[in-house]
């Protein structure tokens, strides 16, 4: 399953604040938080899967493309605002892409990291998660 969701912007005079809270703004406790940046526009990453772990990315500079494949379904989203993030559970294969130069992906992960839930064989995922 794959899904946009919306993050309210807490903006006055000063300028604007956004706080999600994990089980509240999003469906699961953070328990790893990291970003990306300076990747080459010409860059793919990602491509694979994972078995368990679930996330939120949200470009909070500058845009990049995020395509998203659950098995049955493919989409393309861009990235290109710190107000909406897009929600990755598991079993879906990713591909990050068109990174501008300023782009500053955060992702919110709800587990510490697992090199052994990496599914990187399209194949593989297929086998596993093909409805
Ligand atoms: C994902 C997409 C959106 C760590 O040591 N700890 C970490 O928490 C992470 C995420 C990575 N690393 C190391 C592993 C590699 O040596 O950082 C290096 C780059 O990671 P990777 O090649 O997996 O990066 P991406 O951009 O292809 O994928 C990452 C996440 O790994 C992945 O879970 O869904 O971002």
């Amino acid at each position: 399953m794959f899904r946009k969701i919306g993050f309210p912007v807490r903006g006055d005079y000063r300028g604007n604040l956004i706080a999600i809270e994990g089980e509240t703004d999003i469906p699961f406790e953070i328990k790893r938080v990291y970003y990306i940046f300076a990747t080459q526009s010409d860059v793919v990453r990602g491509l694979h899967a994972h078995s368990s772990l679930q996330q939120v990315l949200i470009c909070v500079n500058g845009s990049c493309r995020i395509l998203v494949d659950d098995a049955e379904r493919r989409e393309e989203f861009l990235l290109d605002t710190p107000s909406s993030g897009l929600l990755i559970s598991s079993g879906v294969w990713r591909e990050m892409k068109d990174f501008s130069k300023d782009a500053v992906l955060l992702v919110l992960a709800s587990e510490h990291y697992d090199e052994s839930d990496y599914i990187r064989d399209y194949e593989d995922f297929l086998e596993k998660f093909r409805k």
